[in-house]
Protein backbone atom coordinates (compact mmCIF):
# COMPACT_ATOMS: atom_id res chain seq x y z
CA UNK A 1 0.00 0.00 0.00
CA UNK A 2 1.02 3.88 -0.29
CA UNK A 3 2.76 4.90 2.76
CA UNK A 4 1.01 7.73 4.65
CA UNK A 5 3.05 10.49 5.15
CA UNK A 6 1.73 14.24 6.43
CA UNK A 7 0.90 16.25 3.62
CA UNK A 8 3.00 19.36 3.80
CA UNK A 9 0.84 21.20 1.34
CA UNK A 10 3.39 23.95 0.32
CA UNK A 11 5.97 21.56 -0.33
CA UNK A 12 3.46 19.52 -2.35
CA UNK A 13 2.91 22.88 -4.43
CA UNK A 14 6.78 23.71 -4.88
CA UNK A 15 7.55 19.98 -5.79
CA UNK A 16 4.83 19.76 -8.84
CA UNK A 17 6.16 23.18 -9.86
CA UNK A 18 9.72 21.92 -10.40
CA UNK A 19 8.41 18.72 -12.11
CA UNK A 20 6.53 20.88 -14.18
CA UNK A 21 9.48 23.01 -14.90
CA UNK A 22 11.66 20.25 -16.06
CA UNK A 23 8.97 18.80 -18.62
CA UNK A 24 7.78 16.03 -16.21
CA UNK A 25 3.63 16.49 -16.41
CA UNK A 26 1.63 14.40 -18.14
CA UNK A 27 0.51 14.75 -22.11
CA UNK A 28 0.11 18.10 -22.26
CA UNK A 29 -3.13 18.72 -24.62
CA UNK A 30 -3.29 22.79 -24.83
CA UNK A 31 -0.84 24.47 -26.61
CA UNK A 32 1.60 26.73 -25.22
CA UNK A 33 -0.50 29.57 -27.61
CA UNK A 34 -3.71 28.49 -25.92
CA UNK A 35 -2.08 28.63 -22.74
CA UNK A 36 -1.02 32.22 -23.27
CA UNK A 37 -4.14 33.63 -25.03
CA UNK A 38 -5.62 32.33 -21.55
CA UNK A 39 -3.67 33.91 -19.25
CA UNK A 40 -3.82 36.82 -21.08
CA UNK A 41 -7.52 36.50 -21.21
CA UNK A 42 -7.45 36.47 -17.39
CA UNK A 43 -4.72 39.04 -16.90
CA UNK A 44 -2.70 36.68 -14.98
CA UNK A 45 1.16 37.83 -16.19
CA UNK A 46 4.08 35.45 -17.62
CA UNK A 47 3.99 33.50 -14.46
CA UNK A 48 0.68 31.91 -14.96
CA UNK A 49 1.50 31.14 -18.77
CA UNK A 50 4.67 29.29 -17.85
CA UNK A 51 2.64 27.06 -15.64
CA UNK A 52 -0.71 25.12 -17.06
CA UNK A 53 -1.82 21.94 -17.17
CA UNK A 54 -2.09 19.36 -19.69
CA UNK A 55 -5.12 16.82 -20.08
CA UNK A 56 -5.67 12.94 -21.11
CA UNK A 57 -8.05 12.25 -23.87
CA UNK A 58 -11.17 13.47 -23.11
CA UNK A 59 -14.08 11.07 -22.59
CA UNK A 60 -16.22 9.76 -25.25
CA UNK A 61 -19.87 11.41 -26.14
CA UNK A 62 -21.48 7.87 -25.08
CA UNK A 63 -19.60 8.74 -21.44
CA UNK A 64 -21.36 12.30 -21.24
CA UNK A 65 -24.74 12.72 -20.68
CA UNK A 66 -27.35 14.14 -23.28
CA UNK A 67 -28.20 17.56 -22.67
CA UNK A 68 -31.78 17.00 -21.84
CA UNK A 69 -34.37 18.93 -24.11
CA UNK A 70 -36.63 21.21 -22.24
CA UNK A 71 -34.19 22.06 -19.29
CA UNK A 72 -34.85 25.71 -17.74
CA UNK A 73 -31.21 26.80 -16.78
CA UNK A 74 -27.91 25.64 -15.63
CA UNK A 75 -29.69 24.97 -12.14
CA UNK A 76 -32.15 22.93 -11.69
CA UNK A 77 -33.80 23.28 -8.70
CA UNK A 78 -36.18 26.10 -7.59
CA UNK A 79 -33.93 29.25 -6.75
CA UNK A 80 -36.87 31.42 -4.70
CA UNK A 81 -35.53 35.03 -3.84
CA UNK A 82 -35.88 34.93 -0.23
CA UNK A 83 -33.50 31.70 -0.22
CA UNK A 84 -30.89 32.78 -3.21
CA UNK A 85 -29.20 35.69 -4.97
CA UNK A 86 -28.25 33.89 -8.76
CA UNK A 87 -25.31 34.80 -10.38
CA UNK A 88 -24.96 33.13 -14.11
CA UNK A 89 -24.96 29.37 -13.63
CA UNK A 90 -24.47 30.28 -9.78
CA UNK A 91 -26.68 30.75 -6.71
CA UNK A 92 -25.95 31.85 -3.34
CA UNK A 93 -27.57 31.50 -0.27
CA UNK A 94 -28.61 34.17 1.40
CA UNK A 95 -27.75 33.77 4.93
CA UNK A 96 -31.28 35.47 6.62
CA UNK A 97 -32.57 32.02 4.93
CA UNK A 98 -30.52 30.35 7.99
CA UNK A 99 -31.89 31.86 10.70
CA UNK A 100 -33.04 29.56 13.80
CA UNK A 101 -32.26 26.66 11.53
CA UNK A 102 -30.10 23.40 12.71
CA UNK A 103 -26.72 22.39 12.68
CA UNK A 104 -27.09 21.31 8.54
CA UNK A 105 -27.78 23.49 5.64
CA UNK A 106 -30.95 22.04 3.98
CA UNK A 107 -30.64 21.31 0.33
CA UNK A 108 -33.40 23.78 -0.27
CA UNK A 109 -31.04 26.90 0.09
CA UNK A 110 -27.79 24.96 -0.49
CA UNK A 111 -25.52 26.61 -2.59
CA UNK A 112 -24.79 25.73 -6.24
CA UNK A 113 -21.41 26.66 -7.83
CA UNK A 114 -21.82 25.33 -11.85
CA UNK A 115 -19.04 26.18 -14.53
CA UNK A 116 -21.59 25.28 -16.84
CA UNK A 117 -24.32 23.36 -16.17
CA UNK A 118 -26.27 20.90 -14.15
CA UNK A 119 -26.50 17.87 -16.29
CA UNK A 120 -28.98 14.61 -15.69
CA UNK A 121 -27.02 11.49 -14.89
CA UNK A 122 -29.11 8.19 -15.07
CA UNK A 123 -27.44 6.28 -12.37
CA UNK A 124 -28.71 2.70 -13.78
CA UNK A 125 -26.09 3.48 -16.53
CA UNK A 126 -23.43 5.61 -15.08
CA UNK A 127 -20.41 3.78 -13.99
CA UNK A 128 -17.08 4.87 -12.26
CA UNK A 129 -13.95 4.44 -14.35
CA UNK A 130 -10.40 4.55 -13.21
CA UNK A 131 -7.68 4.68 -14.69
CA UNK A 132 -4.01 5.54 -15.29
CA UNK A 133 0.06 4.69 -14.42
CA UNK A 134 -1.07 4.04 -10.52
CA UNK A 135 -3.00 1.19 -10.59
CA UNK A 136 -2.02 -2.29 -11.21
CA UNK A 137 -1.33 -2.88 -14.89
CA UNK A 138 -2.19 0.69 -15.80
CA UNK A 139 -5.12 0.23 -17.58
CA UNK A 140 -6.31 2.64 -19.94
CA UNK A 141 -9.00 5.10 -20.42
CA UNK A 142 -10.35 3.22 -23.17
CA UNK A 143 -10.03 -0.10 -20.94
CA UNK A 144 -10.58 1.14 -17.45
CA UNK A 145 -11.42 -0.13 -14.19
CA UNK A 146 -15.12 0.27 -13.75
CA UNK A 147 -17.89 0.42 -10.76
CA UNK A 148 -21.59 0.99 -11.30
CA UNK A 149 -23.89 2.52 -8.71
CA UNK A 150 -25.01 -0.56 -6.97
CA UNK A 151 -20.88 -1.72 -6.39
CA UNK A 152 -20.47 1.79 -4.66
CA UNK A 153 -23.46 1.50 -2.59
CA UNK A 154 -22.44 -2.36 -1.76
CA UNK A 155 -18.88 -1.01 -0.53
CA UNK A 156 -18.78 -0.35 3.65
CA UNK A 157 -20.13 3.46 3.78
CA UNK A 158 -19.60 6.37 6.06
CA UNK A 159 -20.44 9.65 7.20
CA UNK A 160 -19.19 13.19 7.81
CA UNK A 161 -20.74 16.42 8.30
CA UNK A 162 -18.37 18.93 6.65
CA UNK A 163 -18.89 22.00 5.03
CA UNK A 164 -18.34 22.66 1.23
CA UNK A 165 -17.30 26.28 0.64
CA UNK A 166 -16.18 28.16 -2.66
CA UNK A 167 -12.66 29.22 -2.62
CA UNK A 168 -14.31 32.66 -4.16
CA UNK A 169 -16.45 33.39 -0.87
CA UNK A 170 -16.62 36.16 0.35
CA UNK A 171 -14.80 37.79 -3.06
CA UNK A 172 -17.37 41.08 -3.55
CA UNK A 173 -15.91 42.39 -0.05
CA UNK A 174 -12.12 42.97 -1.60
CA UNK A 175 -14.16 45.32 -3.93
CA UNK A 176 -16.88 46.69 -1.32
CA UNK A 177 -14.04 46.68 1.70
CA UNK A 178 -10.65 46.75 0.46
CA UNK A 179 -11.51 48.82 -2.56
CA UNK A 180 -9.53 46.26 -5.30
CA UNK A 181 -11.11 44.81 -8.44
CA UNK A 182 -10.73 40.94 -8.49
CA UNK A 183 -12.36 38.72 -11.19
CA UNK A 184 -14.73 36.17 -10.93
CA UNK A 185 -18.20 35.40 -9.25
CA UNK A 186 -19.03 38.48 -7.18
CA UNK A 187 -20.23 36.16 -3.87
CA UNK A 188 -21.52 37.79 -0.15
CA UNK A 189 -20.83 35.33 2.23
CA UNK A 190 -22.82 32.73 1.09
CA UNK A 191 -21.22 30.59 -0.91
CA UNK A 192 -20.70 27.75 1.98
CA UNK A 193 -22.99 24.86 3.37
CA UNK A 194 -22.78 22.50 5.98
CA UNK A 195 -24.18 18.70 4.75
CA UNK A 196 -23.95 15.10 6.24
CA UNK A 197 -22.18 13.74 3.27
CA UNK A 198 -22.51 9.50 3.03
CA UNK A 199 -20.44 7.03 0.76
CA UNK A 200 -17.79 4.96 0.31
CA UNK A 201 -14.11 6.13 0.85
CA UNK A 202 -12.48 7.23 -2.03
CA UNK A 203 -9.13 5.30 -0.48
CA UNK A 204 -11.70 1.89 -0.30
CA UNK A 205 -12.19 2.66 -4.20
CA UNK A 206 -8.90 3.06 -5.09
CA UNK A 207 -7.60 0.11 -3.53
CA UNK A 208 -9.75 -2.14 -4.83
CA UNK A 209 -8.87 -0.96 -8.19
CA UNK A 210 -5.54 -1.86 -7.83
CA UNK A 211 -3.80 1.38 -6.26
CA UNK A 212 0.06 0.92 -5.94
CA UNK A 213 3.12 2.61 -4.47
CA UNK A 214 4.06 4.51 -7.27
CA UNK A 215 0.73 6.51 -7.37
CA UNK A 216 1.48 9.81 -6.70
CA UNK A 217 -2.01 11.85 -7.31
CA UNK A 218 -5.30 11.72 -8.24
CA UNK A 219 -7.47 13.16 -10.68
CA UNK A 220 -11.62 13.66 -10.72
CA UNK A 221 -13.25 14.33 -13.31
CA UNK A 222 -16.80 15.62 -14.08
CA UNK A 223 -19.55 15.02 -16.31
CA UNK A 224 -20.81 18.51 -17.12
CA UNK A 225 -20.22 19.98 -20.29
CA UNK A 226 -16.59 21.00 -20.70
CA UNK A 227 -15.81 24.44 -19.89
CA UNK A 228 -14.73 27.64 -22.17
CA UNK A 229 -12.99 30.31 -21.08
CA UNK A 230 -10.99 33.14 -22.95
CA UNK A 231 -12.09 31.18 -26.19
CA UNK A 232 -10.44 27.79 -24.90
CA UNK A 233 -11.99 24.39 -24.29
CA UNK A 234 -10.43 23.87 -21.26
CA UNK A 235 -12.33 19.91 -21.18
CA UNK A 236 -14.07 18.75 -18.14
CA UNK A 237 -13.79 20.37 -14.75
CA UNK A 238 -11.07 18.38 -13.24
CA UNK A 239 -8.06 18.93 -10.46
CA UNK A 240 -5.43 16.61 -9.19
CA UNK A 241 -5.19 15.98 -5.47
CA UNK A 242 -2.64 14.25 -3.90
CA UNK A 243 -2.85 10.61 -2.85
CA UNK A 244 -2.13 11.57 0.74
CA UNK A 245 -5.35 13.50 0.92
CA UNK A 246 -7.42 10.93 -1.08
CA UNK A 247 -6.37 8.34 1.18
CA UNK A 248 -7.23 10.71 4.16
CA UNK A 249 -10.59 11.88 4.60
CA UNK A 250 -11.82 11.82 1.19
CA UNK A 251 -15.41 10.73 0.32
CA UNK A 252 -17.08 9.35 -2.73
CA UNK A 253 -20.84 10.53 -1.58
CA UNK A 254 -23.86 9.44 -3.05
CA UNK A 255 -26.04 10.80 -0.41
CA UNK A 256 -26.74 14.69 1.25
CA UNK A 257 -28.88 15.35 4.34
CA UNK A 258 -30.17 11.69 4.25
CA UNK A 259 -31.02 11.54 1.13
CA UNK A 260 -29.86 10.56 -2.65
CA UNK A 261 -27.49 13.58 -3.87
CA UNK A 262 -29.94 15.93 -5.97
CA UNK A 263 -28.80 16.41 -9.07
CA UNK A 264 -27.44 20.33 -9.11
CA UNK A 265 -25.05 18.72 -5.94
CA UNK A 266 -23.59 15.77 -8.12
CA UNK A 267 -25.89 12.94 -8.50
CA UNK A 268 -25.27 10.43 -8.77
CA UNK A 269 -21.74 10.64 -7.15
CA UNK A 270 -19.54 13.54 -6.40
CA UNK A 271 -16.55 13.69 -4.27
CA UNK A 272 -16.29 15.32 -0.55
CA UNK A 273 -13.18 16.50 0.25
CA UNK A 274 -13.34 17.84 4.04
CA UNK A 275 -12.24 21.25 4.82
CA UNK A 276 -10.65 21.79 0.83
CA UNK A 277 -11.73 24.73 -1.01
CA UNK A 278 -15.34 23.35 -3.44
CA UNK A 279 -13.52 23.21 -6.21
CA UNK A 280 -11.63 19.89 -5.00
CA UNK A 281 -15.36 18.24 -4.57
CA UNK A 282 -15.79 17.08 -8.04
CA UNK A 283 -19.67 16.57 -8.46
CA UNK A 284 -20.89 14.65 -11.14
CA UNK A 285 -17.38 12.04 -10.45
CA UNK A 286 -17.21 10.30 -14.21
CA UNK A 287 -13.52 9.28 -14.32
CA UNK A 288 -10.43 8.77 -12.05
CA UNK A 289 -7.30 9.51 -12.95
CA UNK A 290 -4.74 7.78 -10.71
CA UNK A 291 -1.20 8.82 -11.66
CA UNK A 292 2.60 8.17 -11.30
CA UNK A 293 3.81 11.05 -12.55
CA UNK A 294 2.41 14.52 -11.21
CA UNK A 295 -1.03 15.49 -13.06
CA UNK A 296 -2.02 19.15 -13.91
CA UNK A 297 -5.35 20.45 -15.02
CA UNK A 298 -6.17 24.36 -15.46
CA UNK A 299 -7.80 24.21 -11.93
CA UNK A 300 -4.34 24.11 -10.60
CA UNK A 301 -2.37 26.01 -12.51
CA UNK A 302 -4.73 29.09 -14.00
CA UNK A 303 -7.35 29.04 -11.25
CA UNK A 304 -7.32 28.19 -7.18
CA UNK A 305 -4.29 30.03 -7.26
CA UNK A 306 -2.95 33.38 -5.69
CA UNK A 307 -1.64 35.65 -7.88
CA UNK A 308 -0.78 39.27 -7.24
CA UNK A 309 2.35 41.46 -5.41
CA UNK A 310 2.51 39.17 -2.62
CA UNK A 311 2.98 35.96 -4.24
CA UNK A 312 5.36 34.23 -5.97
CA UNK A 313 5.75 34.17 -9.83
CA UNK A 314 3.43 31.50 -11.18
CA UNK A 315 1.30 31.90 -8.22
CA UNK A 316 0.43 29.91 -4.52
CA UNK A 317 -2.06 26.94 -4.90
CA UNK A 318 -4.76 26.63 -2.41
CA UNK A 319 -6.34 23.77 -0.87
CA UNK A 320 -7.41 24.35 2.64
CA UNK A 321 -9.91 27.11 3.64
CA UNK A 322 -9.68 29.97 5.75
CA UNK A 323 -11.16 31.33 9.12
CA UNK A 324 -14.55 33.05 8.29
CA UNK A 325 -17.75 34.21 10.18
CA UNK A 326 -21.08 35.28 8.90
CA UNK A 327 -24.41 36.49 10.56
CA UNK A 328 -27.49 34.58 10.12
CA UNK A 329 -28.71 38.78 9.24
CA UNK A 330 -30.08 40.36 5.79
CA UNK A 331 -27.77 42.56 4.95
CA UNK A 332 -28.96 45.43 5.92
CA UNK A 333 -31.15 43.93 8.40
CA UNK A 334 -33.45 46.25 10.03
CA UNK A 335 -33.91 45.79 13.99
CA UNK A 336 -36.00 47.81 15.81
CA UNK A 337 -34.63 50.30 18.72
CA UNK A 338 -34.66 50.20 22.27
CA UNK A 339 -34.82 46.32 22.79
CA UNK A 340 -32.19 43.33 23.08
CA UNK A 341 -31.72 41.30 19.96
CA UNK A 342 -30.03 37.89 19.90
CA UNK A 343 -27.63 38.00 16.85
CA UNK A 344 -26.64 34.89 15.73
CA UNK A 345 -24.19 33.03 13.41
CA UNK A 346 -21.44 30.73 12.32
CA UNK A 347 -17.94 30.67 11.72
CA UNK A 348 -15.68 28.25 10.18
CA UNK A 349 -12.51 26.81 8.90
CA UNK A 350 -10.17 24.42 6.87
CA UNK A 351 -7.87 24.13 10.05
CA UNK A 352 -10.41 22.19 12.00
CA UNK A 353 -12.41 23.42 15.12
CA UNK A 354 -13.24 27.10 16.30
CA UNK A 355 -12.03 28.00 19.22
CA UNK A 356 -13.70 30.92 20.16
CA UNK A 357 -15.77 34.23 18.74
CA UNK A 358 -16.07 37.57 19.29
CA UNK A 359 -18.52 40.65 18.24
CA UNK A 360 -18.27 44.07 17.89
CA UNK A 361 -21.22 46.68 17.51
CA UNK A 362 -19.27 49.44 17.32
CA UNK A 363 -17.41 49.82 14.12
CA UNK A 364 -14.08 47.20 15.37
CA UNK A 365 -13.25 49.12 18.35
CA UNK A 366 -14.47 46.42 21.30
CA UNK A 367 -14.70 43.31 21.15
CA UNK A 368 -17.01 40.77 23.66
CA UNK A 369 -17.04 36.86 23.37
CA UNK A 370 -20.04 35.71 21.48
CA UNK A 371 -21.79 32.36 23.38
CA UNK A 372 -21.32 28.66 21.45
CA UNK A 373 -24.24 26.91 20.52
CA UNK A 374 -23.68 23.17 20.63
CA UNK A 375 -20.53 21.73 19.75
CA UNK A 376 -19.09 22.61 16.66
CA UNK A 377 -17.66 19.70 14.22
CA UNK A 378 -14.45 19.84 12.73
CA UNK A 379 -15.27 20.09 9.12
CA UNK A 380 -18.31 21.70 10.10
CA UNK A 381 -19.06 24.86 11.73
CA UNK A 382 -19.51 26.77 15.18
CA UNK A 383 -23.27 28.05 15.64
CA UNK A 384 -22.73 31.26 18.00
CA UNK A 385 -24.93 34.14 19.39
CA UNK A 386 -24.69 37.53 21.10
CA UNK A 387 -27.22 39.67 22.65
CA UNK A 388 -27.36 43.16 21.57
CA UNK A 389 -29.66 46.08 22.53
CA UNK A 390 -28.59 48.77 20.07
CA UNK A 391 -29.26 52.45 21.25
CA UNK A 392 -30.36 55.69 19.34
CA UNK A 393 -32.20 54.54 15.88
CA UNK A 394 -29.04 54.90 13.00
CA UNK A 395 -26.67 53.41 10.53
CA UNK A 396 -24.55 50.43 12.53
CA UNK A 397 -22.07 47.71 11.47
CA UNK A 398 -21.73 44.31 12.93
CA UNK A 399 -18.43 42.38 12.76
CA UNK A 400 -17.36 38.81 13.93
CA UNK A 401 -14.20 37.53 14.09
CA UNK A 402 -13.21 33.80 15.03
CA UNK A 403 -10.44 31.81 15.92
CA UNK A 404 -9.91 28.64 15.19
CA UNK A 405 -7.37 25.54 17.19
CA UNK A 406 -4.67 26.56 15.46
CA UNK A 407 -5.05 30.13 16.41
CA UNK A 408 -5.99 31.52 13.21
CA UNK A 409 -8.38 34.39 13.30
CA UNK A 410 -9.52 36.69 11.01
CA UNK A 411 -7.41 39.84 10.08
CA UNK A 412 -9.06 43.27 9.15
CA UNK A 413 -7.53 42.75 5.87
CA UNK A 414 -6.86 39.65 3.62
CA UNK A 415 -4.13 39.74 1.12
CA UNK A 416 -4.67 41.27 -2.43
CA UNK A 417 -5.10 38.47 -4.99
CA UNK A 418 -6.12 38.83 -8.61
CA UNK A 419 -8.90 35.80 -8.30
CA UNK A 420 -10.10 37.08 -5.58
CA UNK A 421 -9.87 33.71 -3.56
CA UNK A 422 -9.96 33.22 -0.06
CA UNK A 423 -10.87 36.54 1.34
CA UNK A 424 -11.13 36.37 5.02
CA UNK A 425 -11.31 39.20 6.70
CA UNK A 426 -13.61 40.42 9.14
CA UNK A 427 -16.81 41.28 7.74
CA UNK A 428 -18.80 44.64 8.32
CA UNK A 429 -22.31 43.58 8.17
CA UNK A 430 -24.52 46.74 8.04
CA UNK A 431 -27.96 47.04 9.98
CA UNK A 432 -30.01 49.88 10.49
CA UNK A 433 -31.44 50.64 13.77
CA UNK A 434 -35.18 51.83 13.26
N1 LIG B 1 -18.07 18.61 -12.18
C1 LIG B 1 -18.06 19.75 -11.49
N2 LIG B 1 -17.71 19.69 -10.19
C2 LIG B 1 -17.69 20.83 -9.45
C3 LIG B 1 -17.99 22.08 -10.04
C4 LIG B 1 -18.38 22.11 -11.41
O1 LIG B 1 -18.72 23.15 -12.00
N3 LIG B 1 -18.40 20.91 -12.09
N4 LIG B 1 -17.87 23.23 -9.28
C5 LIG B 1 -16.95 23.13 -8.14
C6 LIG B 1 -16.96 24.28 -7.28
S1 LIG B 1 -16.03 25.60 -7.82
C7 LIG B 1 -17.59 24.29 -6.07
S2 LIG B 1 -17.46 25.61 -5.04
C8 LIG B 1 -18.41 23.13 -5.64
C9 LIG B 1 -19.85 23.58 -5.37
O2 LIG B 1 -20.63 22.50 -4.95
P1 LIG B 1 -22.22 22.64 -4.87
O3 LIG B 1 -22.69 23.21 -6.16
O4 LIG B 1 -22.74 21.29 -4.56
O5 LIG B 1 -22.51 23.60 -3.73
O6 LIG B 1 -18.46 22.10 -6.60
C10 LIG B 1 -17.25 21.89 -7.30
N5 LIG B 1 -17.37 20.73 -8.14
MO1 LIG C 1 -15.84 27.03 -6.11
Amino acid sequence: MVDQQPLDERDYDRARLRQWRAGLATDARLTRRDVARLAAGLSLGAGAAAFAGGRPPAASAAERPAAPEAQAGPILKPLPPELFTVFGTNAEMRWEAMTGAGHLVPVDRFFVRNHTRTPVVDAETWRLRLFGTGLRGSPTAEAPVEFGYADLRRLPAESVTAFLECAGNGRSFFGGQQGQSVSGTAWGLGAVGVARWRGVRLGTVLRRAGLTRAAVDVQPEGLDPDFVSGGVNLGPVRRPLPVVKALDDVLLAYEMNGRPLPPDHGFPVRLVVPSWIGIASVKWVGRIEVSASPLFSPWNTQFYRLFGPDYPAGGELIDRQVVKSAFELPWNASLPAGRTHVLRGRSWSGNGRIRHVEVSTDGGMTWQRACALGRGEAAGWQRWEFPWRPGAPGAYTVRARATDVTGATQPAQTSYNTLGYLFGAVVAHPVTVV
